[in-house]
């Protein structure tokens, strides 16, 4: 048994104890810290949430495993503690952000080759964060967002920070698995790992990419992402009304199950609101197919999807862009 497999079933039997141990015996052993978070406690955390999405695992069991881990990381941090050599860096999850675990582990691997690190995890406004840079005066920021609804948000903290003169390091998997967003919001940099993320500040490689921000987002000039968020309630309200009419199986739901479909639309609206952000369809289409297969492991069918994109579609009479992509969006689920 491999030690990811091993740590993930910790995971999921709920021995915190047994998790724990795993990994400071892997250490004791020789295992460099920076593998045991990478390459051990990173991977079963990709696994916790493809058995999550999968329908394998409630999400009880997926936040149980979570806290595990963020215990495991912290055991490891606690006993191995390099004295920091190098300038300060801080790190911080976007305002709205809740993944802070994926940012945690950034912070450890920069504080293990010897950073001084201020980890400020999960949702922190951008107005916070930059009273805590005029305090600490850092080198760089690095900006952690997993989901790229938080894009906007992302956007306007980045620009706060590179206005009182730090640079930004981008990082999470929602700026992109290429890191194409990073490069759109105008950030000095981006990594696809933390290991990645370290070599690039170790380097002094930040900023690595000058984009003119404004320049290539020269789109929300036509208002449709603004309107829209403005819009959202109002327009969600719409479909939800129209979609027992057009989905008969919905007239039977229970409330949980209503309630379940008024959150996935507003995920759905969330990510049409950032794909129009940011102009990009992929970004749509890709959560799209998410959602119709995070559905379909639950019983439910892709084509409900197709429906509420089309309803959508139709509420959206001003929103060419919106409709480009929830055109684009309803190929995708058809093809699902
Ligand atoms: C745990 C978890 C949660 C926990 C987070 C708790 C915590 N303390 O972190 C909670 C319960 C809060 C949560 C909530 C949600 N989650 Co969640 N979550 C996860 C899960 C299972 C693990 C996260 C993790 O630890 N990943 C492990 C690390 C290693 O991830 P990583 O991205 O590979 O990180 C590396 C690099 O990206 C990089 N990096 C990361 N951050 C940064 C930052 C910087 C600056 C840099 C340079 C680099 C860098 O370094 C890391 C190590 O190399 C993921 C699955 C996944 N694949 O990550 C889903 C996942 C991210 N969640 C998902 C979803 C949908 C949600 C919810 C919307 C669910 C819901 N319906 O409410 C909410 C949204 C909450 C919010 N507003 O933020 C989806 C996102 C799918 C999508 N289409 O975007 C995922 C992918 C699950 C899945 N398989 O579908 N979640």
């Amino acid at each position: 048994m491999t030690a990811v497999d091993d740590y993930l079933e910790r995971l999921g039997s709920a021995d915190e104890f047994g998790a724990i141990d795993l990994v400071l015996g892997l250490l004791d052993g020789g295992m460099p810290a920076e593998s045991l978070l990478l390459d051990v406690i990173a991977p079963a955390q990709r696994r916790v949430g493809e058995l999550w999405a999968a329908g394998s695992w409630s999400v009880a069991r997926e936040h149980g495993a979570t806290a595990i881990s963020e215990r495991a990381v912290a055991a490891i941090a606690t006993t191995v503690r390099p004295r920091p050599t190098r300038s300060r860096i801080t790190v911080a999850c976007t305002d709205g952000e809740y993944h802070a675990l994926p940012t945690r582990l950034l912070a450890e691997v920069l504080r293990l080759r010897g950073w001084h690190v201020d980890f400020l995890g999960a949702n922190v406004p951008g107005p916070h964060l930059i009273t805590h840079l005029h305090q600490t005066g850092p080198d760089a920021v690095a900006i952690g967002c997993a989901l790229a609804t938080r894009l906007p948000r992302a956007h306007a903290t980045l620009t706060a920070c590179q206005a009182v003169g730090i640079p930004v390091l981008a990082g999470g998997a929602g700026f992109g698995a290429d890191g194409r967003f990073a490069v759109k919001l105008g950030a000095d940099g981006w990594a696809p790992t933390a290991d990645a993320a370290a070599d690039l500040l170790d380097e002094g490689r930040l900023p690595s990419f000058p984009t003119p921000a404004g320049e290539t987002l020269s789109h929300l000039a036509d208002e449709e992402y603004t309107l829209f968020v403005k819009r959202r309630g109002e327009i969600l309200a719409g479909v939800m009304a129209e979609l027992p009419r057009r989905y008969p199986p919905m007239t039977d739901y229970t409330q949980a199950q209503v309630d379940h479909t008024a959150d996935d639309l507003g995920h759905i609206a969330d990510f049409l609101a950032a794909a129009l952000y940011i102009d990009d369809t992929r970004l749509f289409t890709d959560f799209v197919q998410w959602t119709c297969d995070l559905l379909r492991a639950r019983g439910v069918p892709a084509r409900s999807v197709a429906l509420a994109l089309r309803l959508l579609h139709d509420e959206l009479h001003d929103f060419p862009r919106a409709r480009h992509l929830l055109a684009r969006g309803t190929l995708a689920a058809d093809g699902a």
